[in-house]
């Protein structure tokens, strides 16, 4: 394999630890803290929870050397979801920790995500094989996949092959939904008395998996450097040619903290924030006029020139677009999918359409570009759903703002020239080196995990905090999760799950940007943020995010 010089320095690069654990590992020991209660609903939780529901908080603290060499264990881990820059850290610290703590340990990964583990499909780690992905990005060192472990069959199974590997502890590295798995996964096996523990570890780029226990999933911090790295150069450019309106999407299905960090970073002129638009209820006419506003106002400098950061789901947010869409499931549900798709023309099922669908959302629906509108009826989810993440959201609002400024072209408000350009980000962040910081942070999350799963701690989530201080200060340990969750209804049903994290609108880093981004709509206040560093000053090599720095008050 062709290695580039990049990746070969990253082969050598050690990554830090919390000043806790780098003693010896025979030192850390287990401070315990208070039993917990779920962030909410109790008593509901403790009753689906009964083994593993209360557990107290702990963290690792040095203390006296033991010398006796821990019995052997095998453990197995697995990736899932999305990839997030750093999975390969948190692999290679646990398989570090669990190698320190008993040569013999074994460290399996089952390949493609939760399904590997209920296909019994596994690699075995060993040193040349986990060398080869230190502090790289991807997931490929055993690949990620959705499925999700939920159901009392697919938990049998996973007892059936752990006991057959001999498996003392199961991994998840995953988002709020892996975790939330991980959680049940754990009480089951605890309920069965299998002696196999779970551990899970915070993973997503969008950021959402964070609460007063976790202060940022990985990835979250590399993805949005990479992005903003990428609209710093575009800004740049925008400002160089003076030419083009361009519009940027970037990733971030429900949450925008991907979208807000973006824009702390490299002070855009707009950026949209899904969870404002829902809270102000704004219509899409509204939002395209937002933008239509600062468009003039630059225009009006002769400024015809801009950058627009829109969040990937916020048209679930805009109320009237989520009723539009509700409306087309049930539309298309069933059999009506099979008549409508067999019609001829667009113009056959636009009539249909228009017969099906409300007076309301049918003004909506002609308000898109057709290319859009086309867009609701092509690519359905497996539950026959609009999958609203394929919606090129950014043609979407371009659209909407060109038609507003042709309006007020005719109205004579605006002579303005307007020429939008379209990208987006989502991909090219989720496999990127690991920054410092998340290169640091997965290995401590993965060294953790291993010290949870030695001291005998089931339905634990890694948790290592004090983040936005240097590594040294950081602080190791787990929290239950069951902690973290709440009861939502999912899909028709009550169900016990981790609470997503939206950006709070009374949160310090919306506040920063909500107190700027008037200045930012008109002046061209640009800030370039340059690629990821890895060697270099720590001011510039471990700098976390402005999200993060912001909510920690720094
Ligand atoms: P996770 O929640 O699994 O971490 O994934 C997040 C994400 O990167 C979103 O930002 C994006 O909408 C989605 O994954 C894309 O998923 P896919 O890789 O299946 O296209």
């Amino acid at each position: 394999m062709t290695i580039s010089p990049l990746q070969k320095a990253r082969y050598e690069y050690s990554p830090k630890l919390p000043g806790m654990l780098r003693s010896g590992i025979s030192e850390i020991t287990v401070k315990t803290g208070a039993p917990t209660q779920s962030v909410a609903d109790q008593e509901v939780i403790a009753k689906l929870f009964p083994n593993t529901y209360g557990e107290p908080e702990i963290t690792f603290e040095a203390g006296e050397a033991k010398d006796v060499t821990p019995t052997k264990k095998t453990v197995g881990v697995i990736l899932s979801g999305g990839q997030a820059p750093g999975g390969h850290n948190v692999i290679s610290g646990l398989y570090d920790a669990l190698k320190a703590l008993n040569p013999e340990n074994t460290l399996i990964g089952f390949k493609g995500g939760p399904s590997g583990l209920i296909e019994d499909d596994f690699v075995v780690f060993d040193d040349p094989f986990i060398n080869e992905y230190r502090n790289t990005g991807g997931f490929d060192i055993i690949g990620s996949g959705r499925t999700k472990l939920e159901t009392e069959e697919q938990f049998a199974i996973a007892a059936e092959v752990a006991k057959k590997h001999g498996i003392d502890a199961i991994v998840i590295i995953g988002g709020d939904d892996s975790n939330t798995n991980a959680a049940v996964l754990a009480e089951y096996f605890a309920a069965h008395n299998t002696g196999v523990q779970v551990i899970g570890a915070p993973k997503t780029i969008d950021g959402d998996l964070k609460n007063e226990d976790i202060e940022t999933s990985f990835g979250f911090d590399t993805a949005t450097k990479t992005y903003s790295e990428l609209i710093g150069n575009i800004e740049r450019d925008a400002n160089s040619a003076k030419k083009y309106w361009h519009f940027i999407k970037v990733m971030g299905r429900s949450a925008s903290h991907v979208a807000l960090e973006c824009a702390l970073e490299t002070q855009p002129n707009i950026c949209l924030i899904s969870e404002e638009v829902a809270a102000k209820k704004m219509s899409l006419a509204q939002i395209a006029n937002y933008i239509a506003d600062a468009v003039e106002k630059r225009a009006a400098n002769g400024d015809n020139f801009g950058v627009a950061i829109i969040p990937e789901g916020v048209v679930e947010f805009v109320p009237e677009f989520s009723k539009l869409i509700a409306e087309i499931n049930e539309l298309l549900a069933g059999a009506k999918a099979d008549e409508f798709n067999a019609l001829p023309t667009w113009a056959d099922k636009y009539a249909f359409i228009e017969k099906g669908l409300t007076p309301e959302s049918m003004d909506v629906f002609k308000i898109l570009p057709t290319g859009i509108q086309q867009q609701l009826f092509l690519e359905r989810d497996p539950h026959g759903n609009v999958q609203v993440s394929l919606i090129e959201s950014e043609k979407l609002f371009s659209a909407l703002v060109a038609d507003e400024l042709a309006r007020r072209k005719e109205a004579g408000t605006y002579t303005g020239k307007f020429s939008p350009l379209h990208h987006f980000f989502g991909y090219e962040g989720r496999c990127a080196f690991p920054s410092n910081f998340d290169a640091d942070y997965c290995y401590s999350l993965g060294y953790n995990a291993a010290l949870l799963i030695e001291n005998g701690f089931n339905g634990y989530l890694s948790k290592i905090s004090n983040l936005s201080r240097p590594a040294e200060e950081w602080v190791a340990g787990g929290m239950p999760i069951t902690k973290m969750m709440n009861i939502e209804r999912r899909h028709g049903e009550d169900k016990p799950v981790i609470r997503k994290a939206l950006v709070e609108l009374d949160g310090k880093p919306f506040k920063f940007f909500e107190a700027n981004r008037d200045n930012w709509a008109v002046e061209t206040a640009y800030t370039f943020p340059g690629a990821i560093q890895y060697y270099g000053p720590a001011e510039v090599c471990d700098l976390t995010t402005r999200t993060l720095a912001l909510e920690k008050g720094e």
